[in-house]
Protein backbone atom coordinates (compact mmCIF):
# COMPACT_ATOMS: atom_id res chain seq x y z
CA UNK A 1 0.00 0.00 0.00
CA UNK A 2 1.57 3.22 -0.81
CA UNK A 3 2.15 5.44 1.98
CA UNK A 4 3.76 8.99 2.24
CA UNK A 5 4.79 11.10 4.92
CA UNK A 6 3.60 14.37 6.22
CA UNK A 7 6.69 16.42 8.51
CA UNK A 8 6.38 20.08 9.50
CA UNK A 9 7.78 22.87 11.41
CA UNK A 10 11.42 21.51 11.99
CA UNK A 11 13.25 24.34 12.25
CA UNK A 12 17.01 23.26 11.37
CA UNK A 13 19.50 25.60 12.92
CA UNK A 14 17.03 26.38 15.58
CA UNK A 15 19.10 26.56 19.49
CA UNK A 16 22.14 28.03 20.01
CA UNK A 17 23.72 25.24 22.23
CA UNK A 18 25.18 23.23 19.40
CA UNK A 19 23.83 19.80 21.43
CA UNK A 20 20.54 21.04 20.44
CA UNK A 21 21.30 22.30 17.39
CA UNK A 22 22.72 19.01 16.54
CA UNK A 23 19.78 17.11 18.46
CA UNK A 24 17.21 18.86 15.51
CA UNK A 25 19.45 17.46 12.67
CA UNK A 26 19.14 13.79 14.19
CA UNK A 27 15.66 14.25 14.60
CA UNK A 28 15.23 14.98 10.85
CA UNK A 29 17.50 11.84 10.25
CA UNK A 30 15.95 9.51 11.83
CA UNK A 31 12.56 10.92 10.45
CA UNK A 32 13.91 10.45 6.78
CA UNK A 33 15.50 6.82 7.70
CA UNK A 34 12.01 6.21 8.75
CA UNK A 35 10.30 7.18 6.04
CA UNK A 36 13.53 5.49 3.59
CA UNK A 37 12.57 1.86 5.63
CA UNK A 38 8.90 1.99 4.44
CA UNK A 39 9.41 3.04 1.28
CA UNK A 40 7.35 6.04 1.18
CA UNK A 41 6.48 7.48 -2.02
CA UNK A 42 7.02 11.20 -1.04
CA UNK A 43 7.74 13.14 2.13
CA UNK A 44 5.70 16.73 2.63
CA UNK A 45 7.45 19.44 4.28
CA UNK A 46 5.06 21.76 5.34
CA UNK A 47 6.80 25.13 5.92
CA UNK A 48 9.70 25.85 8.75
CA UNK A 49 12.09 23.29 7.64
CA UNK A 50 14.67 25.66 8.75
CA UNK A 51 14.83 27.95 12.19
CA UNK A 52 15.88 31.20 8.98
CA UNK A 53 15.57 32.25 5.81
CA UNK A 54 19.39 31.71 5.72
CA UNK A 55 20.41 29.07 8.03
CA UNK A 56 23.93 28.06 9.23
CA UNK A 57 25.02 26.83 6.35
CA UNK A 58 26.68 23.15 7.96
CA UNK A 59 23.05 22.48 9.18
CA UNK A 60 21.85 22.81 5.15
CA UNK A 61 24.55 20.79 4.48
CA UNK A 62 23.73 17.95 6.85
CA UNK A 63 20.01 18.36 5.76
CA UNK A 64 20.21 18.00 2.24
CA UNK A 65 22.86 15.65 2.55
CA UNK A 66 19.87 13.01 4.06
CA UNK A 67 17.39 14.35 2.10
CA UNK A 68 19.49 13.49 -1.46
CA UNK A 69 20.37 9.97 0.58
CA UNK A 70 16.18 9.62 0.50
CA UNK A 71 15.84 10.99 -3.16
CA UNK A 72 18.40 8.88 -4.53
CA UNK A 73 15.84 5.93 -3.12
CA UNK A 74 13.19 7.11 -5.02
CA UNK A 75 10.89 9.61 -2.51
CA UNK A 76 10.34 12.90 -4.03
CA UNK A 77 10.02 15.91 -1.59
CA UNK A 78 7.41 18.29 -1.47
CA UNK A 79 7.73 21.91 0.41
CA UNK A 80 6.21 25.43 1.28
CA UNK A 81 8.17 27.86 3.10
CA UNK A 82 7.01 28.31 6.76
CA UNK A 83 6.82 32.00 8.57
CA UNK A 84 10.46 31.26 9.41
CA UNK A 85 11.84 30.09 6.44
CA UNK A 86 10.24 32.75 4.00
CA UNK A 87 11.71 34.70 1.98
CA UNK A 88 9.17 37.49 -0.41
CA UNK A 89 12.73 37.45 -3.28
CA UNK A 90 12.71 34.17 -3.44
CA UNK A 91 16.04 33.92 -2.23
CA UNK A 92 15.49 31.79 0.88
CA UNK A 93 17.64 28.65 1.49
CA UNK A 94 14.14 26.63 0.29
CA UNK A 95 14.96 27.99 -2.88
CA UNK A 96 18.45 26.81 -3.06
CA UNK A 97 17.12 22.85 -2.61
CA UNK A 98 14.09 23.95 -4.69
CA UNK A 99 16.82 24.95 -7.47
CA UNK A 100 18.99 22.11 -6.82
CA UNK A 101 16.43 19.40 -7.37
CA UNK A 102 16.01 17.83 -4.22
CA UNK A 103 12.63 19.98 -3.31
CA UNK A 104 9.90 20.44 -5.44
CA UNK A 105 7.82 23.63 -4.35
CA UNK A 106 4.18 22.82 -3.62
CA UNK A 107 2.78 26.62 -4.06
CA UNK A 108 2.77 26.50 -8.22
CA UNK A 109 0.76 29.75 -8.49
CA UNK A 110 -0.22 32.78 -11.01
CA UNK A 111 -1.12 35.74 -9.62
CA UNK A 112 -3.37 38.29 -10.41
CA UNK A 113 -4.93 41.29 -9.11
CA UNK A 114 -8.02 39.68 -7.93
CA UNK A 115 -7.35 35.93 -8.25
CA UNK A 116 -4.63 33.46 -6.48
CA UNK A 117 -4.31 30.37 -9.15
CA UNK A 118 -2.91 27.40 -7.77
CA UNK A 119 -2.07 24.59 -9.93
CA UNK A 120 -1.43 21.02 -8.93
CA UNK A 121 1.73 18.77 -9.11
CA UNK A 122 0.70 15.65 -9.91
CA UNK A 123 3.36 12.92 -8.21
CA UNK A 124 3.76 9.80 -9.74
CA UNK A 125 2.14 7.38 -7.00
CA UNK A 126 -1.47 9.33 -7.58
CA UNK A 127 -2.31 11.95 -5.35
CA UNK A 128 -2.33 15.86 -6.64
CA UNK A 129 -0.96 18.26 -4.26
CA UNK A 130 -0.80 22.30 -4.43
CA UNK A 131 -0.32 24.57 -1.44
CA UNK A 132 -0.07 27.96 -0.30
CA UNK A 133 3.00 28.89 1.36
CA UNK A 134 3.11 30.95 5.05
CA UNK A 135 4.59 34.58 5.36
CA UNK A 136 6.86 36.44 8.35
CA UNK A 137 3.22 38.55 9.18
CA UNK A 138 -0.42 37.81 8.19
CA UNK A 139 -0.08 39.12 4.21
CA UNK A 140 -1.12 35.14 3.48
CA UNK A 141 -4.84 35.36 4.49
CA UNK A 142 -5.20 38.42 1.52
CA UNK A 143 -3.96 34.87 -0.42
CA UNK A 144 -6.84 33.03 0.53
CA UNK A 145 -9.16 35.67 -0.10
CA UNK A 146 -7.98 35.75 -3.58
CA UNK A 147 -7.70 32.40 -4.03
CA UNK A 148 -9.38 30.21 -6.87
CA UNK A 149 -11.27 27.55 -4.71
CA UNK A 150 -13.57 26.42 -7.28
CA UNK A 151 -11.43 25.33 -9.67
CA UNK A 152 -9.02 23.21 -7.16
CA UNK A 153 -12.47 21.66 -5.86
CA UNK A 154 -13.87 20.96 -9.53
CA UNK A 155 -10.54 18.85 -10.05
CA UNK A 156 -11.14 15.01 -9.73
CA UNK A 157 -8.58 12.64 -7.77
CA UNK A 158 -7.15 12.03 -4.66
CA UNK A 159 -5.51 15.65 -3.53
CA UNK A 160 -3.26 17.13 -0.64
CA UNK A 161 -3.47 20.82 0.26
CA UNK A 162 -0.62 22.13 2.26
CA UNK A 163 -0.26 25.05 4.45
CA UNK A 164 1.03 27.38 7.09
CA UNK A 165 -0.97 28.60 9.15
CA UNK A 166 -3.43 28.01 12.35
CA UNK A 167 -7.47 27.39 11.76
CA UNK A 168 -9.71 29.58 14.15
CA UNK A 169 -11.73 26.20 14.51
CA UNK A 170 -8.65 24.35 15.64
CA UNK A 171 -6.60 26.35 17.28
CA UNK A 172 -4.51 25.45 20.35
CA UNK A 173 -4.50 27.05 23.74
CA UNK A 174 -0.93 27.82 22.85
CA UNK A 175 -2.01 30.03 19.83
CA UNK A 176 -5.05 31.95 21.24
CA UNK A 177 -4.16 35.27 20.90
CA UNK A 178 -3.11 34.89 17.55
CA UNK A 179 -5.48 35.20 14.75
CA UNK A 180 -5.55 31.78 12.28
CA UNK A 181 -7.77 31.47 9.63
CA UNK A 182 -11.46 30.34 9.30
CA UNK A 183 -11.55 26.41 7.84
CA UNK A 184 -13.49 27.69 4.91
CA UNK A 185 -10.54 29.86 4.06
CA UNK A 186 -9.26 26.07 2.50
CA UNK A 187 -10.45 24.53 -0.77
CA UNK A 188 -12.72 21.95 0.55
CA UNK A 189 -12.85 18.37 -0.31
CA UNK A 190 -9.80 17.25 -0.62
CA UNK A 191 -8.29 13.76 1.04
CA UNK A 192 -5.91 16.03 3.19
CA UNK A 193 -4.93 19.01 4.71
CA UNK A 194 -0.77 19.02 5.34
CA UNK A 195 -0.91 21.68 7.82
CA UNK A 196 2.41 23.89 9.51
CA UNK A 197 3.26 26.51 11.75
CA UNK A 198 1.14 24.99 14.82
CA UNK A 199 3.25 23.47 16.91
CA UNK A 200 1.00 21.27 18.85
CA UNK A 201 0.20 17.90 16.88
CA UNK A 202 -3.43 17.09 16.34
CA UNK A 203 -5.66 15.17 12.85
CA UNK A 204 -8.85 16.68 12.66
CA UNK A 205 -11.70 16.79 10.32
CA UNK A 206 -14.27 19.41 10.18
CA UNK A 207 -16.90 19.60 7.75
CA UNK A 208 -16.39 19.29 4.30
CA UNK A 209 -12.86 18.94 5.36
CA UNK A 210 -11.52 15.93 7.03
CA UNK A 211 -7.69 14.56 7.90
CA UNK A 212 -6.47 18.37 8.92
CA UNK A 213 -2.92 16.98 10.21
CA UNK A 214 -0.33 19.64 12.04
CA UNK A 215 2.49 17.26 12.87
CA UNK A 216 4.42 19.96 14.81
CA UNK A 217 8.34 19.94 15.39
CA UNK A 218 10.24 16.47 15.09
CA UNK A 219 12.18 17.35 18.50
CA UNK A 220 11.62 21.13 19.82
CA UNK A 221 12.50 24.82 18.60
CA UNK A 222 12.92 26.43 21.78
CA UNK A 223 13.43 26.10 25.36
CA UNK A 224 9.60 26.22 26.20
CA UNK A 225 9.23 23.29 23.77
CA UNK A 226 11.63 21.40 25.44
CA UNK A 227 9.70 21.24 28.53
CA UNK A 228 6.85 18.86 27.74
CA UNK A 229 9.66 16.45 26.44
CA UNK A 230 10.49 15.91 30.07
CA UNK A 231 6.84 15.62 31.07
CA UNK A 232 5.97 12.89 28.54
CA UNK A 233 5.33 14.35 26.04
CA UNK A 234 6.29 12.83 22.06
CA UNK A 235 7.06 14.21 19.41
CA UNK A 236 6.68 13.46 15.59
CA UNK A 237 5.59 13.31 12.39
CA UNK A 238 2.56 11.71 10.41
CA UNK A 239 2.51 8.89 7.79
CA UNK A 240 -0.49 8.43 5.93
CA UNK A 241 -1.44 5.20 3.84
CA UNK A 242 -3.54 5.66 0.74
CA UNK A 243 -5.14 3.92 -2.39
CA UNK A 244 -6.35 5.74 -5.61
CA UNK A 245 -8.96 7.27 -4.40
CA UNK A 246 -9.04 8.05 -0.65
CA UNK A 247 -6.56 8.31 2.26
CA UNK A 248 -6.88 5.23 4.35
CA UNK A 249 -5.10 5.74 7.75
CA UNK A 250 -3.35 8.60 9.34
CA UNK A 251 -0.59 7.01 11.44
CA UNK A 252 1.48 8.95 13.97
CA UNK A 253 5.34 8.12 14.04
CA UNK A 254 7.00 8.81 17.01
CA UNK A 255 11.01 10.37 16.97
CA UNK A 256 13.30 10.07 20.08
CA UNK A 257 16.63 11.04 19.78
CA UNK A 258 16.88 12.07 23.45
CA UNK A 259 15.66 12.20 26.30
CA UNK A 260 14.70 15.17 28.51
CA UNK A 261 15.33 15.35 32.30
CA UNK A 262 13.90 18.35 34.51
CA UNK A 263 15.00 19.17 38.13
CA UNK A 264 11.99 21.26 39.19
CA UNK A 265 12.72 23.44 42.64
CA UNK A 266 10.44 26.12 44.46
CA UNK A 267 12.15 28.14 46.37
CA UNK A 268 9.03 29.47 48.09
CA UNK A 269 9.03 30.21 51.46
CA UNK A 270 12.79 29.25 51.79
CA UNK A 271 15.76 31.01 52.64
CA UNK A 272 18.64 31.37 50.29
CA UNK A 273 20.74 29.20 52.57
CA UNK A 274 18.19 26.48 52.47
CA UNK A 275 17.90 26.67 48.97
CA UNK A 276 21.21 26.62 47.89
CA UNK A 277 21.72 23.31 49.87
CA UNK A 278 18.85 21.73 49.00
CA UNK A 279 19.71 22.71 44.96
CA UNK A 280 22.99 21.40 45.28
CA UNK A 281 21.48 17.84 47.01
CA UNK A 282 19.09 18.24 44.43
CA UNK A 283 21.94 18.28 41.17
CA UNK A 284 23.55 14.92 43.21
CA UNK A 285 20.92 13.00 43.02
CA UNK A 286 20.12 13.83 39.41
CA UNK A 287 21.55 10.58 37.46
CA UNK A 288 20.83 11.58 33.45
CA UNK A 289 23.90 10.46 31.62
CA UNK A 290 23.69 11.50 27.47
CA UNK A 291 20.66 13.22 28.52
CA UNK A 292 19.50 17.48 27.67
CA UNK A 293 18.97 18.23 31.66
CA UNK A 294 16.77 21.66 32.17
CA UNK A 295 17.34 23.23 35.37
CA UNK A 296 14.06 25.14 36.50
CA UNK A 297 14.26 27.78 39.79
CA UNK A 298 11.54 29.69 40.85
CA UNK A 299 9.22 31.38 43.58
CA UNK A 300 10.60 34.00 46.18
CA UNK A 301 13.02 33.63 48.57
CA UNK A 302 12.21 34.44 52.28
CA UNK A 303 15.10 35.70 53.28
CA UNK A 304 18.52 36.41 51.25
CA UNK A 305 19.65 37.49 47.75
CA UNK A 306 18.65 35.60 44.81
CA UNK A 307 22.99 36.30 43.88
CA UNK A 308 23.62 33.96 47.68
CA UNK A 309 23.00 31.12 45.52
CA UNK A 310 25.95 29.81 44.00
CA UNK A 311 24.17 28.75 40.57
CA UNK A 312 27.89 27.93 39.12
CA UNK A 313 28.74 24.89 41.74
CA UNK A 314 25.10 23.61 41.34
CA UNK A 315 25.99 23.53 37.32
CA UNK A 316 29.00 21.79 37.94
CA UNK A 317 27.36 19.27 40.23
CA UNK A 318 24.99 18.56 37.44
CA UNK A 319 27.27 18.00 34.78
CA UNK A 320 29.06 15.17 36.96
CA UNK A 321 26.59 12.40 35.52
CA UNK A 322 27.23 13.03 32.06
CA UNK A 323 24.29 15.14 30.36
CA UNK A 324 24.38 16.07 26.84
CA UNK A 325 23.67 19.53 28.04
CA UNK A 326 22.62 21.09 31.38
CA UNK A 327 19.86 24.05 30.28
CA UNK A 328 18.88 26.58 33.33
CA UNK A 329 16.04 28.79 33.45
CA UNK A 330 15.71 31.21 36.86
CA UNK A 331 14.19 33.66 35.40
CA UNK A 332 11.11 33.51 37.81
CA UNK A 333 13.15 33.78 40.61
CA UNK A 334 12.94 36.14 42.82
CA UNK A 335 13.37 37.67 46.10
CA UNK A 336 11.77 39.73 49.37
CA UNK A 337 15.33 41.30 49.24
CA UNK A 338 14.87 42.40 45.72
CA UNK A 339 15.27 46.24 46.28
CA UNK A 340 18.95 45.55 47.64
CA UNK A 341 20.25 43.75 45.07
CA UNK A 342 21.00 44.48 41.37
CA UNK A 343 18.81 42.53 39.29
CA UNK A 344 19.05 39.32 38.32
CA UNK A 345 20.63 38.43 34.83
CA UNK A 346 17.83 36.70 32.78
CA UNK A 347 18.08 35.30 29.42
CA UNK A 348 18.21 38.15 27.30
CA UNK A 349 15.06 37.63 25.06
CA UNK A 350 13.05 37.66 28.20
CA UNK A 351 13.95 41.31 28.29
CA UNK A 352 14.08 42.43 25.28
CA UNK A 353 10.74 41.02 25.28
CA UNK A 354 9.60 42.90 27.87
CA UNK A 355 10.93 46.23 26.81
CA UNK A 356 9.24 46.17 23.75
CA UNK A 357 5.76 45.27 25.58
CA UNK A 358 6.31 48.29 27.78
CA UNK A 359 7.06 50.18 24.45
CA UNK A 360 4.64 49.49 21.65
CA UNK A 361 1.72 51.44 23.85
CA UNK A 362 3.63 54.60 22.29
CA UNK A 363 3.65 53.44 18.54
CA UNK A 364 0.96 54.95 17.19
CA UNK A 365 -0.06 53.31 13.73
CA UNK A 366 -3.41 52.01 11.64
CA UNK A 367 -1.19 48.88 10.37
CA UNK A 368 -1.92 46.33 12.64
CA UNK A 369 1.88 44.41 11.94
CA UNK A 370 3.21 47.38 14.23
CA UNK A 371 1.13 47.98 16.73
CA UNK A 372 -0.25 45.44 20.13
CA UNK A 373 1.17 41.83 20.01
CA UNK A 374 1.80 41.84 16.29
CA UNK A 375 3.95 44.84 16.77
CA UNK A 376 6.13 43.37 19.57
CA UNK A 377 6.68 39.93 17.52
CA UNK A 378 7.37 42.14 14.43
CA UNK A 379 10.37 43.91 16.97
CA UNK A 380 11.58 40.70 17.79
CA UNK A 381 12.14 39.06 14.60
CA UNK A 382 13.59 42.58 13.09
CA UNK A 383 16.26 42.48 16.54
CA UNK A 384 17.38 38.62 16.33
CA UNK A 385 17.64 38.91 12.34
CA UNK A 386 19.64 41.83 12.84
CA UNK A 387 21.95 40.38 15.62
CA UNK A 388 23.35 37.91 13.78
CA UNK A 389 26.99 38.55 12.82
CA UNK A 390 29.05 38.42 10.04
CA UNK A 391 30.67 34.69 8.54
CA UNK A 392 33.30 33.79 8.05
CA UNK A 393 34.83 34.52 4.61
CA UNK A 394 32.27 36.87 4.06
CA UNK A 395 32.94 40.76 3.25
CA UNK A 396 31.75 43.69 4.81
CA UNK A 397 30.07 44.36 1.97
CA UNK A 398 27.98 40.76 1.54
CA UNK A 399 27.03 41.19 4.90
CA UNK A 400 25.58 44.74 4.63
CA UNK A 401 23.76 44.20 1.84
CA UNK A 402 22.21 40.65 3.69
CA UNK A 403 21.23 42.13 6.95
CA UNK A 404 19.49 45.22 4.94
CA UNK A 405 17.92 42.32 2.55
CA UNK A 406 17.07 40.29 5.94
CA UNK A 407 15.45 43.30 7.57
CA UNK A 408 13.46 44.23 4.75
CA UNK A 409 12.09 40.97 4.30
CA UNK A 410 11.48 40.93 8.39
CA UNK A 411 9.60 43.84 7.64
CA UNK A 412 7.79 42.98 4.25
CA UNK A 413 9.04 45.76 2.29
CA UNK A 414 11.15 46.42 -0.50
CA UNK A 415 13.95 48.78 -0.50
CA UNK A 416 13.84 51.70 -3.13
CA UNK A 417 15.05 51.55 -6.53
MN1 LIG B 1 7.18 26.79 13.17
Amino acid sequence: MPRFAHMSDIHIGAFRQPELRKLVLDAFDAAIDRCIADRVAFVILAGDIFDSNIPDLSAVSRAAAKMNEAVRSGIRFYAIYGSHDFSPNYSSIVDVLDGAGLFTKAEDREDSQEIVRLRFVKDPSGPMLCGISGRKLSIDRDDYARLDRKALEDEPGLKIFVFHGSLEELKPKSLEMMEGMPAEDLPSGFAYYAGGHVHDRSVSSLPGRENIAFPGPLFATEYSELLPLARGEVRGFYMVDFDDHQVLGVEFVPVNVCQVAEVYYSVNGKSAGRAARELLEAAESVDAPGKVVLLTVEGELSEGRTSDIDFSSIRKRLLRSGPLVVLSNISHLTSREVALEAPLSRPAVVVEKELFEKQIARVRSHDPRLTGEQGVSLAMDLLRTLKESRRENESKAEFEQRMSAAGLGVLGVKAEE
